[in-house]
This record gives C-alpha cells, structure tokens and sequence, in this order.
C-alpha cells in the first residue's frame, strides 16, 4: 500500500475524520462561493449545524448545471492566484465544465493516485505507460502525476496513433497500461492484427476506467493482453481518476474516504439508500481547496459495499458503475445500460466485444437494434452457424434483460474503434 496508514485507518476514526473535514470545506464554501452559501440558505442550514459527517443529509445537493451556471469559475473556493492547473470536460450540451486545482489539491490528487497504482501491484519499478488523452480531460495528466509520486517511470503517450502505441509498450518495456477498457481491446486487436505475440511484452496490469465496462468485458481484456485489468472510477468535477480503485481481490472499488464522503441516493425521491442497495452516487469532497463539491450528485448508478475487503484497507467500496442515469435507455418500458448488453456479447464466442446500440422509433414503437461484429472465424464459416449465433445472442440478451432486440452481425472490422471513450450509442428517436 501506498500509505498503510491512512488506507487501514479504523472506521471510526475515519468517520471522526470525515467529520472533522467536512466541517473545514463547509465553513469554506460558505465564505467564499456565493452559490454554496445561497443554496445552503434555502436549505435553513449553516455550517454550525453540521456537527459530523452523519449530519450530511442536512446539505443541499449540488448538481452539474451549478458548474455551468457558475461558468468558468463561479464555483471556485480559492482565490485564482492559488489554482494551478484547470481541467475541464465536455457535455452533452456544448459548455464544458470547468475545474480548479490548489496546489494542495495536485498533491492530494497524486496521493490518491499513487495510492491507485501501488493497489494494482506498481511499485517504483513499474514502467507504467499512459494511453488516457493529455490535455483538458483529467485522465492523462491525473495518471501521470500519480506515477511520478509513486516514483515509477511514466511514460505519456496520450492517447491515439494505436501502432506507435504498441512498438512503445513493447521497447520500453511497460507493465502497467492505464487507457480506457475500449482502448485496451482496441490495442489488442492492433497486436493480434501486427502478428505479435503477448509475450513479446512485459504487460502485468492495467487501470481501465473513464467509462462503463462489464465483467465479461474485463475477462476478454485480461484474457487478450495476458495481464489483470483493474477498473478505476472518478470524475472531474470532484478530482479526476482515482477516486477509486480496486485492489487484488477486484470486489468493487475502494473510494478513499479521507478525501471523500460517499452515499448513495435514490435518483427519483432523493432520499439515502442504505448500504448494498443501487442508487445514483453522491459525494462530497472534503479536503478539495479549488472547487469543493457539497453532495455532488454524479448520475452514476452503483452500489456501496460495506462489508470490510480481505486486503486490509478499511475505505468503504463501489460496485462498478452500470451507467449513468443519463445514458440509461428506457426501450418499451424496460430499462437497460449498455452495459448490460456488453456483458452479454462479451460472453459468447463467434462474436468480438465491439458494439454499437442503434435505438430507433418505428409505428410508435421503440426498437433496439445491437450492431455487433462477428469473429474472423465465424465470418468465413457457413451461413447456417452465422444465423445460430445472431439468434443466441436474441435469445441471451432477452433472458438477461428481458428486452427482445433485433441483433445485426457486422462484418470484421466494421465498427467504430474508441481511442478514448466509446459512442456506444445512437439514438435516432425524435423527441
Ligand atoms: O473520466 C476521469 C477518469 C479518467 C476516470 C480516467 C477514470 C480513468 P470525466 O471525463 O469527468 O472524468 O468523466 C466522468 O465517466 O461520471 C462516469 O460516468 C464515467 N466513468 C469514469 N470512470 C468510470 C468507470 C473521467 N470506471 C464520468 N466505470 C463519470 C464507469 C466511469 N464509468
């Protein structure tokens, strides 16, 4: 570990601590962001109120259109002469999301992330090779300093120009790749496609996250790169990758709960779901100086585990994320995440895990088609095995989901290939 200390601190004394910093940020936010301070005033709560971190119901929620109205740094706690870096992520809906780092808030930033990488085995040995896109987005830049701070090499890649990618993993020598899970498969194929073999590198674990992937997609990957592949989870608005991570026994994601107070809420009522139940993820961060978050309201649907983990680190953890509730699709009624279906076609062979979800409103009704492309084997097989194939995947993804859909087999090759985060969906409803 990282920091054994602060990674097995007993929970009790992490919730005294917890409580402790949550009174610090409160009293932060409350003087120096007026939008904190008005919304806390609607709530008929101040800062005194809040006697520990059971009291955190007590708080307003803070949501993505807060940032955007506060648009670029409305939100920002700290005066601008003590942000040194800015990131920011792209919506949806055009303006980004802008955040701001304190110098302390880099060093915590790297803390967490060495913390991530020592929990996936690196060591000051490791080469760890960095495949997350530099720039606005966090993952580049948040992977790299947490390497550094571990004491490991890091090599930044950044993301694209998938051959060069390969001849670096291999000449440098790196154990650790840290990409998203698309881009991992992505990178795979590029290897199988260039005639190499897996153990022409020296390839041990990988940190994939930035977006939802499923349990069968992670067999795949580690079964395709000869390695382990571990899923991290965080977001911008409340620090960058590594909020969480797994350890060894990949029982959900530790969530570092010195820096963070987690819950987790139903998205409809609001109201706090007790431990082992899915909701939406809310949190709080409590030691952030730039832009704090007060019961940041993710939209990222999981489940909190509360049962103590085998490896000793007392940090309450995550399920990983089906999705975000704004992805969910609602398909005549049945609500599905994409990543459900991933599961499903990660899991039969004849198929390879590269997907595409087309929605479509026909006569009034909704209709999902799953685009998937077949594997070069079963491509030149016969006719009759192809059709086999299309109807088992009906039939697995209707008793998984209890959705009927209409499956289309691609050819090799056909699909899109994600760099960075994967488009899994095309929604050609109109509204
Ligand atoms: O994606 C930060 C990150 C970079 C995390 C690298 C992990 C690795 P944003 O661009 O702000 O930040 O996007 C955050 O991505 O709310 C989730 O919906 C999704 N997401 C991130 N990690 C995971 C994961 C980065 N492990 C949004 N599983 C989040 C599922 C994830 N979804």
């Amino acid at each position: 570990m990282y920091n054994r200390q602060m990674e097995t601190l007993p929970k009790g004394e992490l919730r005294a601590l917890q409580g402790e910093r949550l009174r610090q940020v409160l009293k932060r936010v409350y003087e120096n962001v007026p939008a904190y301070r008005a919304k806390m005033e609607a709530a008929r709560v101040t800062p005194q109120d809040i006697k520990g971190a059971d009291d955190i119901y007590k708080l307003p929620f803070t949501v993505k259109q807060d940032l955007r109205d506060g648009y670029p740094f409305g939100m920002f706690a700290a005066p601008r002469s003590e942000i040194v870096r800015l990131h920011a992520s792209s919506g949806t809906t055009g303006k980004l999301t802008v955040v701001g780092y304190t110098r302390h808030d880099i060093e915590v930033w790297s803390e967490l992330m060495a913390r991530a990488l020592a929990a996936v085995g690196a060591t000051r040995d490791s080469m760890i090779h960095i495949a997350y896109g530099y720039g606005l987005f966090t993952g580049g830049l948040g992977a790299h300093y947490g390497a550094e701070k571990l004491g490991a090499t890091a090599v930044p890649v950044s993301s694209g120009n998938t051959k060069r990618q390969i001849m670096l993993l291999k000449d440098f020598e790196a154990d650790i790749l840290c990409c998203t899970p698309s881009y991992a498969l992505y990178i795979a194929e590029e290897i199988r496609k260039e005639s190499l073999s897996i153990s022409d590198f020296k390839l041990k674990a990988g940190v994939f996250g930035a977006e939802p992937w499923s349990e069968a997609m992670r067999a795949e990957i580690e079964e395709k790169l000869g390695i382990s592949a571990y899923d991290i989870y965080g977001l911008s608005e409340i620090m960058g990758p590594g909020v969480s991570i797994e350890c060894e026994h990949k029982a959900g994601g530790h969530i570092w709960e010195d820096h963070f107070i987690a819950e987790v809420i139903d998205p409809d009522t609001l109201e706090p779901l007790d431990y082992g139940k899915e909701g939406e993820l809310v949190i709080t961060t409590i030691t952030k100086e730039g832009i704090p978050m007060i019961r940041y309201r993710t939209r990222d649907i999981t489940t909190l585990l509360e049962e103590p983990c085998k490896c000793g680190r007392t940090h309450v953890r995550m399920k990983r994320v089906l999705g975000r509730t704004d992805d969910m699709l609602i398909i005549r009624g049945v609500n599905i995440f994409p990543s459900q279906i991933e599961n499903v076609i990660a899991g039969i062979s004849g198929v390879e895990p590269f997907y595409q979800l087309v929605v479509d409103r026909v006569e009034g009704a909704d209709i999902l088609e799953v685009q998937v492309e077949v594997s070069q084997a079963l491509f030149s097989d016969q006719v009759k095995k192809i059709e086999a194939v299309k109807q088992l995947l009906e039939r697995e993804i209707y008793s998984a989901l209890g959705l009927s859909v209409k499956v289309t087999l691609c050819d090799p090759d056909s699909l899109p290939r994600s760099e960075g985060k994967s488009k899994r969906v095309i929604d050609k409803r109109k509204f």
